[in-house]
């Protein structure tokens, strides 16, 4: 008993320390190219087909995407690169802490 104990208890550590490590972060894309109010769907529509992406929000005011992602599934390069093979060339805001 003790032993399946000290065993569940194992697993239970591994398990709560793959989802500490995988955190979800948010970063702002920079994205110039949008030049009518269509291009935020698509990009929208683009970044949300990313592996990992939870979260996308596009303001075309601002040229701006928030994306929010697991970093252990993708990040800022592969979303950066999918934007620029969708014709949006971006560019990752500078973290702010
Ligand atoms: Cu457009």
């Amino acid at each position: 008993m003790t032993k399946l104990k000290s065993a569940i208890a194992v697993i239970c550590l591994a398990a709560l320390s793959a989802r500490a490590w995988a955190a979800f972060k948010t970063v702002t894309l920079n994205v110039p190219g949008m030049t009518c109010p269509a291009c935020p769907i698509t990009i929208k529509k683009t970044l949300n087909k990313v592996s990992g992406v939870s979260k996308v929000e596009v303001s075309y005011e601002k040229k701006q995407a928030r994306v929010t992602f697991d970093d252990a599934k993708t990040d800022t390069k592969a979303l950066v690169k999918a934007t620029t093979d969708a014709g949006f060339p971006s560019k990752a805001e500078p973290q702010q802490k």
